[in-house]
């Protein structure tokens, strides 16, 4: 069994990391929980083990095989003195995503990928994971000319600091009180905030690029024309998008519900008699990405629209992380 340590072990991805190994009864012998100095000595209970959280430093590594990072910018610091220690780092950060040495894994769309990682496989964007997963099916299908999504991102993709922030504009809101905000630039609460991470390019966001460049590396199909909006939305948790494909082949509608239905890692929820569709409100702590509102565009020759909700903190970070894990154990 493998010697596992997680980076960033006491925040929001790492404790979904915990879960998610328990659940699926990862195999492991030495599991090392490594966080910032603030977070050393803390002791977290996993499966009937008392274990102490350690400052990480660049020997934490000695006898790891597996290394999992969730503590954001902490990956170029010790990502390579992971590897250089023997260890597979899987790195939740966008730091190496984009490194044509690195492989950028969805188990669902590219797990062939796992063979040719030299020591540092990355984990995608959480908008991005929730995508892909739902365009796979459609590609292998139908292949997919172009991509034009616009997301709904939970306040949580932001950190504790932005649940924090819309809960305490909400109570203030409640209460006739001035409302505060330092997280989002706008008020979030009863608000949409139409720009995620900083301006780039062509003025779109650092957000809507890492959809564009990390979807067409995952699928390996430089060809896929994408455009994305990406939104900020006082919701809690879970990111929604509305997914507009314009596809290769002709659409027959019926074929793509029963294609997504079967599809791995998808749950359809469809059906406009019943009032049934995906929400963020139900989706929530779930490993699949949930699939509604499947329709033909009529505007086009061959093209469908969908929605699209999945838990960008589940299959969006921590699941997609463990199921790389997986891989590598296969192999
Ligand atoms: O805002 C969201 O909903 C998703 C945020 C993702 C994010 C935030 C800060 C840094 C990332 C990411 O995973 O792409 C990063 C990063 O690693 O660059």
């Amino acid at each position: 069994m493998p010697n596992v340590a997680i980076v960033g072990a006491t925040g929001a991805v790492g404790q979904e990391i915990l879960n998610i190994f328990a659940e699926r009864n990862f195999p492991i012998d030495e599991l090392r929980l490594l966080a910032t100095k603030r977070s050393a000595g803390r002791i977290i209970e996993w499966q009937g083990r008392e274990i102490e959280v350690q400052e990480t430093t660049h020997d934490s590594f000695k006898g790891i095989d597996i290394a999992l990072f969730a503590g954001g910018s902490s990956s170029t610091e010790y990502a390579p003195s992971a590897v250089k220690s023997g260890a597979v780092v899987i790195d939740n950060s966008s730091a190496y995503r984009l490194d044509p040495d690195v492989p950028l894994i969805v188990p669902e769309v590219n797990p062939e990928d796992a063979k040719w990682h030299k020591g540092i496989i990355s984990n995608p964007n959480c908008s991005t994971i929730i995508m892909a997963v739902a365009l796979k099916p459609i590609q292998d299908l139908l292949g997919i000319k172009r991509v034009v999504v616009s997301t709904y991102q939970a306040v949580s993709g932001a950190g504790v600091a932005g649940i924090e922030e819309l809960e305490s504009q909400v109570r203030a809101w409640a209460k006739g009180e001035e409302l505060e905000k330092e997280t989002f630039p706008y008020q979030i609460a009863f608000n949409l905030i139409p720009r995620i991470d900083v301006f780039e390019e062509g003025d779109y966001t650092k957000e809507e690029w890492k959809m564009v460049r990390e979807t067409k590396k995952i699928f390996h199909d430089e060809k896929m024309a994408i455009t994305a909006t990406t939104v900020r939305v006082p919701v809690f948790r879970s990111h929604s998008e509305s997914i507009n494909i314009e596809t290769i082949r002709n659409v027959d509608i019926e074929e793509v519900k029963a294609t997504l239905a079967k599809a791995p890692g998808v749950i359809v929820e469809d059906n406009p008699a019943t009032d049934t569709y995906p929400m963020p409100l139900f989706t929530s702590d779930k490993d699949e990405i949930f699939i509604g509102r499947i329709r033909k565009d009529l505007s086009i020759e061959n093209g469908l629209n969908m929605w699209v909700v999945g838990d960008q903190i589940r299959k969006g970070a921590a699941t997609n992380t463990v199921q790389i894990a997986e891989l590598l154990l296969d192999k």
